[in-house]
C-alpha cells in the first residue's frame, strides 16, 4: 500500500487506471445483443410495445411470480404511471421516506401529490411504521409510498395493515429490488403495485427502463392504457392522457439481462461478502447487512462511517478514494426534506426527521458490479484500512 505521502489526493498515481463508479454497469455480449436484435431491422417496428416488449413482460410475470408486469420508459414515470392509474387525487398527500433518490419524491409532486416526508428506522433504513402510524394521525393521508431501499423490502406486513387501517393504498419503489424477496415471496407482488428500474446502473439492465407489476388486473389495464403512446390504445372506450413507451431496443438488452440476473446476484453476493470480512473488523466502519442471503441482489455495497471511531469523516474518506479513482457515492445525501423545492414548501419537515438526518453525515456506497473484480474489492479494502490506520496523519497533512 501507499505512503501517506503518495497517496493520490497530493497528485500522485491513483491506485486504479480508471474509474471504478457504484454502478453496476453490467451488459451483455455484442455477439449476444445481436441474436436477439438482428431481426429488428426487417421488422422495422421498433418501439410502442413490441414484440420484444412484450416477450420481456412475458419473462417478468414468470420470474416474479407475478400476474402483471407493465414495462415503462423508466422507474420515475413508472412511479408517476401508478399514481394515476391507482386514482390518487390531486393535491393529494402520500407518506414518503425523505432517504431516498429524487426520483421517488418528484414522481409523486410531478402527479400532482404533496410528500409527508416520514423517517426511517436506523437499521433498515426503510420507512418506520410506528412513525407512519403517528403520520396518518397528524395529516389526511391519501397513500403510502414505501422504499425497498438497498433492495431490503420494507416491513410491509406492517405497512400493509397501517394501510387497510386507513383504506388507502400502500404501493412500492422497488427500484432497486428486483430478485429480492420478502418471506420467500418476490418482491413484485406487494402492495397495490411495485415499480423497477431497470436503469444501466443497476443489475437489471435495459439501459434505461422500469416496470410496474401487480396482481390487479384493473389496475394493470389502467397502467396499460396510460402507458400507451398517449391514451391512443386500440379497442378502449376512454382513452386517457399518457405516456411511457418502452423501445425494442431496451427490451433486446432487458431480456438477456433478465437471463443473466441469478448470475450477476451471485457475484455481487461474493463481492459483498469480500467487502463485509475485510471490512468489518476496520475500526469506525459499519457494513450494513442485507437481510437474510435468499432476499438479496446485494447491487448495493453501503457502509455506515463513525468519525470519531474511524478517524476521519465521511466525507474526507470519500474525498481520499475518489482521488484514487474509487467513486464511491453518498446516495441519499441529503434528504430530500432538505433539497430544492421541498426545502421551502415544506418546512414543518426541516427538524422531524433525525434519523434520516443522522444517516445522511455516515453513509457511504462503495462500487461494486462489472466494472469491479474481486482483486479490486480486496485493493479498495486495503485502502480503506491503511487510510484508517494512519487516520491521525492524514487529517494533520490533508484536511487541517
Ligand atoms: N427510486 C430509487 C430509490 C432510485 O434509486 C432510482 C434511481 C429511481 C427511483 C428512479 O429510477 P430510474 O427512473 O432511473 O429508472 C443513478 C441512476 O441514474 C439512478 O437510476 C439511480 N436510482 C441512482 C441511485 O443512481 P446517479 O446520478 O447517481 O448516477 P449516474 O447515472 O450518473 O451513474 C453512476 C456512475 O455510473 C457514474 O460514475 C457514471 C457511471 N455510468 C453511468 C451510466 C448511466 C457509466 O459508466 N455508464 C453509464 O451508462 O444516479
Amino acid at each position: 500500500m501507499k505512503d501517506i505521502a503518495n497517496l493520490a489526493l497530493a497528485g500522485h498515481e491513483p491506485l486504479f487506471d480508471s474509474i471504478l463508479p457504484v454502478g453496476q454497469l453490467y451488459s451483455p455480449s455484442k455477439e449476444r445483443f445481436h441474436s436477439v436484435f438482428h431481426d429488428l431491422f426487417d421488422r422495422r417496428y421498433y418501439t410502442n410495445h413490441g414484440k420484444l416488449a412484450q416477450e420481456l413482460e412475458r419473462r417478468l410475470e414468470e420470474r416474479l411470480e407475478v400476474r402483471n408486469a407493465v414495462v415503462v420508459t423508466n422507474a420515475t414515470l413508472g412511479l408517476s404511471l401508478s399514481c394515476k392509474a391507482l386514482g390518487l387525487p390531486p393535491q393529494g398527500k402520500v407518506i414518503v421516506p425523505a432517504f431516498t433518490f429524487a426520483a421517488t419524491v418528484q414522481a409523486l409532486t410531478w402527479a400532482g401529490l404533496e410528500p409527508v416526508f416520514c423517517d426511517i428506522s436506523n437499521k433498515s433504513h426503510n420507512l418506520d411504521p410506528q412513525k407512519v402510524a403517528a403520520l396518518l394521525e397528524q395529516h389526511d393521508v391519501c397513500a403510502i409510498l414505501g422504499v425497498h431501499l438497498w433492495g431490503n423490502p420494507c416491513d410491509i406486513e406492517q405497512l400493509q395493515t397501517l394501510a387497510d387501517s386507513k383504506g388507502i393504498p400502500l404501493f412500492f419503489d422497488a427500484a432497486h429490488a428486483i430478485a429480492c424477496r420478502y418471506h420467500g415471496k418476490p418482491i413484485g407482488n406487494f402492495g397495490a403495485c411495485e415499480v423497477f428500474s431497470f436503469h444501466a446502473t443497476k443489475i437489471m439492465n435495459a439501459t434505461e427502463g422500469g416496470c410496474i407489476t401487480t396482481n390487479d388486473d384493473e389496475l394493470a389495464e389502467r397502467l396499460r392504457n396510460l402507458r400507451s403512446s398517449y391514451g391512443r390504445r386500440k379497442n378502449v372506450k376512454t382513452p386517457i392522457d399518457g405516456y411511457g413507451r418502452f423501445s425494442e431496443a431496451q427490451a433486446a438488452f432487458g431480456l438477456l439481462s433478465l437471463e443473466d440476473l441469478s448470475r450477476r446476484c451471485d457475484e455481487n453476493c461474493q463481492k459483498m461478502a469480500l467487502y463485509h470480512k475485510k471490512l468489518s473488523c476496520i475500526p469506525g466502519i459499519h457494513c450494513i447487512s442485507p437481510a437474510p442471503e435468499e432476499n438479496m441482489n446485494y447491487q448495493y455495497v453501503v457502509l455506515e462511517i463513525d468519525e470519531k471511531e474511524f478517524g476521519l469523516s465521511r466525507d474526507a474518506l470519500q474525498k481520499l478514494l475518489e482521488a484514487e479513482n474509487v467513486i464511491a457515492r453518498r446516495y441519499f445525501v441529503p434528504g430530500m426534506h432538505h433539497c430544492p423545492p421541498y426545502e421551502t414548501l415544506f418546512p414543518e419537515f426541516a427538524t422531524a426527521l433525525p434519523v434520516t438526518d443522522a444517516l445522511c453525515t455516515k453513509v457511504l456506497q462503495l462500487p461494486s458490479g462489472a466494472p469491479v473484480s474481486m482483486d479490486a474489492v480486496s485493493r479498495i479494502c486495503e485502502c480503506i484500512a491503511f487510510v484508517q490506520a494512519n487516520s491521525a496523519d492524514i487529517k494533520r497533512t490533508y484536511f487541517a
